[in-house]
C-alpha cells in the first residue's frame, strides 16, 4: 500500500542575527500575514526580522487541517492571474552570474549523482533566464549547498527523518541563497524516496527569489510531487522571468501544464467518484477533493497522492459494500481502499468480461440500490453485477435509449440518493433513476461550488 505524501513548505520567522537587511514595518505585516496563511495553528512563531523557507514532509493517510490551510485558494470570481509570488521587496541577485559550492555530500548517493542533481536543478532555472551558475570548489559562493543533521550551524535545526526536509534562504549576502538538506532523509535519484533533484530545484527556486505559488501545477507549490520531465510550469517561468527576464538564447523546453481552474465555465471532467463520503473529481493530471464540510475543494496532483496511477484517469467509481474505489485508465484499473492502493492491481478491464475491442471506459458509476455498476463506453453502456462478479447479459445498451434527455456520450458519472449525475463537456445532467428522466441541467463545475 502507498501512503499519501504531502509536503508542506512553510514560511517561518526565526530568531537570528541579521545577515539580511531588516524589513520595514509594512513588510513585516505582509510576512506575518503570509506566515499566518501557511501556518495557522502549526507553530508558535516568535516574530523577528528574518525569514527563510523550510520544507516539511508530513506522512499521513489523510489531509488534515494544516494541509487545508495551505491549500486555501482565492474565491470564485477573483480570477487568479498569476499564482507565483516573490519575497518581500522582490529579493533577487543583482547580477546574472551566480556562484554555488557544494560543501559536503550525502552518503545516500554517489558523489557524481549529487553533482548532477544540483547542476540539473540549477539548469531548470537558467534555461528560462539570463542566469548562469558557476561552480566554486573553495571559498565563499553565493549559494552554499550542504547536508546537515539537527542543529547544523544556522540555529534552524532539522528534525530527524521526515518532518523538515530542506530549507533555503532568499538571495542576499552571507547566508542568503544558502540551501541546506536534512541528511537524515533518504535522498534518491528516482521516485522511491525524496528525489534530490526535485527538492533541490524547488529549494534553489527560493535561493533565486521565488516564494511559494498557489498553483498546484507549479514547482513552487508547497506540496512535493515526483515528476519526470521539465519541472517548471508556466507559472514558475513567469515568476522567475518577472525577476530576471527571459533567456536571451531561449532553450526548447516543454513546461508542465498549470492546474485546471475550477471556475472556468467551460470546464469538463475526466472522472468523478465518491470516496468514503467525499467527492473526488479528476481532471488532467490533477484531482479535486471535496468534503461535505469543506467550502473550498482542494486540488492535488494525482501523482503526489498515487505515484503509480497514470496522469490521466478515464473513469472511477466507489463500491461502498467492499469499501473500494476503482480507477480506470486505458485498459487498466486500480483499486483504492481509502487513499491506499490495493495490492494485486493494476488489472485489465477485460477481466470484468468486456470485449477486447474496448480500449477505455468513459465513465463508471455504482448504483447502491441495485448493486450494479454501469460502465459507459462511447455511446453504449454495460451493467456489471458486483455480487456475481460478471457482466449482465443483454448489454451493451444505448445510452440515448435508456437515459432519455441525456447526450449520447458521458465523461463522468456519480450516484447520489436515487439520482444519477452525468457529466458531459461543461454540463451536468441530474437524472432521476426512479422516474427515468433528466430533472435538471447544471454547469459541470457547480459540483465545485462555482
Ligand atoms: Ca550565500
Ligand atoms: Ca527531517
Ligand atoms: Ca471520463
Ligand atoms: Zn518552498
Ligand atoms: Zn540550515
Amino acid at each position: 500500500s502507498t501512503t499519501m505524501f504531502s509536503l508542506l513548505l512553510l514560511l517561518v520567522l526565526v530568531p537570528h542575527s541579521s545577515a539580511l537587511p531588516l524589513l520595514s514595518k509594512d513588510e513585516d505585516q505582509l510576512l506575518i500575514a503570509e506566515v499566518r496563511y501557511w501556518m495557522v495553528g502549526i507553530y508558535k512563531i516568535r516574530l523577528t526580522y528574518r525569514f527563510f523557507v523550510v520544507l516539511v514532509v508530513k506522512v499521513t493517510g489523510k489531509v488534515d487541517e494544516a494541509t487545508l490551510d495551505v491549500m486555501k485558494k482565492p474565491r470564485c470570481g477573483v480570477p487568479e492571474v498569476r499564482g507565483y509570488s516573490h519575497f518581500p521587496r522582490d529579493l533577487k541577485w543583482g547580477k546574472n552570474n551566480v556562484t554555488f559550492r557544494i560543501l559536503n555530500y550525502t552518503p545516500d548517493l554517489v558523489k557524481s549523482d549529487v553533482d548532477r542533481a544540483i547542476r540539473r536543478a540549477l539548469n531548470v532555472w537558467s534555461d528560462v533566464t539570463p542566469l548562469t551558475f558557476h561552480k566554486l570548489h573553495e571559498g565563499n559562493a553565493d549559494i552554499m549547498i550542504s547536508f546537515g543533521t539537527k542543529e547544523h550551524g544556522d540555529y534552524n535545526p532539522f528534525d530527524g527523518p521526515n518532518g523538515l526536509l530542506a530549507h533555503a534562504y532568499p538571495p542576499g549576502p552571507g547566508i542568503g541563497g544558502d540551501t541546506h538538506f536534512d541528511e537524515e532523509e533518504h535522498w534518491t535519484k528516482d521516485s522511491s524516496m525524496y528525489n534530490l533533484f526535485i527538492v533541490a530545484a524547488h529549494e534553489l527556486g527560493h535561493a533565486l527569489g521565488m516564494s511559494h505559488s498557489s498553483d498546484p501545477g507549479a514547482l513552487m507549490y508547497p506540496i512535493y510531487s515526483y515528476t519526470t520531465g521539465y519541472p517548471l510550469s508556466e507559472d514558475d517561468i513567469e515568476g522567475i522571468q518577472d525577476l530576471y527576464g527571459p533567456n536571451p538564447n531561449p532553450k526548447k523546453i516543454k513546461p508542465k501544464p498549470d492546474a485546471p481552474t475550477k471556475c472556468d465555465p467551460m470546464l469538463s471532467f475526466d472522472a468523478v467518484t465518491e470516496l468514503r463520503g467525499e467527492t473526488i473529481i479528476f481532471k488532467d493530471s490533477f484531482y479535486w477533493r471535496l468534503h461535505p464540510q469543506m467550502v473550498e475543494p482542494e486540488q492535488t496532483l494525482i501523482k503526489s497522492t498515487w505515484p503509480s496511477i497514470p496522469n490521466k484517469v478515464d473513469a472511477a467509481y466507489e463500491n461502498p459494500e467492499k469499501d473500494l474505489v476503482i480507477i480506470f485508465s486505458g485498459i487498466r484499473m486500480w483499486a483504492l481502499n481509502g487513499y491506499n492502493l490495493v495490492e494485486g492491481y493494476p488489472k485489465y478491464i477485460h477481466k470484468l468480461g468486456l470485449p477486447k475491442s474496448i480500449r477505455k471506459i468513459d465513465a463508471a458509476v455504482h448504483i447502491r440500490d441495485t448493486g450494479k455498476t454501469l460502465l459507459f463506453t462511447e455511446e453504449d453502456y454495460w451493467s456489471f453485477d458486483e455480487a456475481a462478479g460478471k457482466l449482465d447479459t443483454g448489454y451493451p445498451r444505448s445510452i440515448e435509449t435508456d437515459f432519455p434527455g441525456m447526450d449520447d456520450e458521458v465523461d463522468a458519472a456519480v450516484y447520489h440518493y436515487g439520482f444519477l449525475y452525468f457529466f458531459h463537456e461543461h454540463l451536468q445532467y441530474e437524472y432521476s433513476y426512479t422516474s427515468k428522466k433528466v430533472i435538471r441541467i447544471l454547469r459541470a463545475n457547480s459540483i465545485l461550488n462555482c
